[in-house]
């Protein structure tokens, strides 16, 4: 069975255990933390980065997106790319998108309220929350509502990479208690309601509030 290492509360971490469920996959999590020295962690992840994955003593390889790529590879069951060419690129492009620019916002908060002062005895810096809650998590917030343009998914009729990257980063937000807003950002409440109902979520949500101790 391959190993997972890193924590799940991570919003990469988490978008790996994810596909994996989705995709009825098994796989061992190795708890490690980012920038572990474990040898055999960093030989899978040589800048220190979580997921890290392990396939056998001499295949090893991290990045949230590069493991899903190879699940699919192994295993088409509910596939999470598009058949369509264009379909495709832009599941890729928003899953880039997401775990780049959405992420680095979302993230932010996240740190703020959850992570940073439950595991790294640091203060919440109030002006940069308030920044985060007023300004650049909202304009993040429109520019999803723009893309769902109404619909239940970023990319075609069914879930993909891209709903399970944005859905992820979105459930820190659920952590750090960001209220979406269903009268600005319908189509991303709407959303975010279908993929917290999701029953692997729903899972992966209780293993993460069991490591917060909640
Ligand atoms: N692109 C990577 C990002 C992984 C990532 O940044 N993970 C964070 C934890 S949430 C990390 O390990 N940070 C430590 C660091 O940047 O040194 C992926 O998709 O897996």
């Amino acid at each position: 069975m391959a190993i997972i290492y890193g924590v799940p509360p991570s919003p990469y971490v988490r978008k790996t255990l994810l596909a994996h469920a989705i995709k009825g996959i098994s796989a061992e999590l190795k708890p490690t933390m980012p920038g572990s020295d474990d040898p055999e962690f960093r030989a899978a992840s040589p800048f220190g980065k979580i997921p890290a994955y392990r396939l056998n003593d001499t295949t090893a390889f991290s990045d949230s997106s590069v493991i899903i790529a190879y699940l699919e590879r192994t295993n088409n069951t509910n596939s999470l790319y598009p058949e369509n060419a264009e379909e495709y690129a832009i599941a890729l492009a928003l899953e880039e998108y997401s775990d780049t620019k959405f992420s680095e916002v979302v993230s932010a908060l996240y740190y703020q309220r959850i992570i940073g002062p439950m595991f790294f005895q640091h203060d919440t810096d109030q002006t940069r929350v308030d920044d985060l809650l007023t300004n650049l998590i909202p304009a993040q917030l429109d520019y999803l509502e723009k893309t769902l343009a109404g619909k239940p998914y970023f990319v075609g009729n069914s879930f993909s990479v891209a709903d399970l990257s944005i859905g992820s980063h979105m459930l820190s937000l659920y952590h750090t208690q960001f209220d979406i807003d269903a009268t600005r950002w319908p189509a991303v409440a709407t959303f975010n309601n279908a993929f917290l109902a999701r029953t692997e979520v729903k899972e992966q949500l209780a293993q993460e509030l069991a490591v917060f101790g909640k």
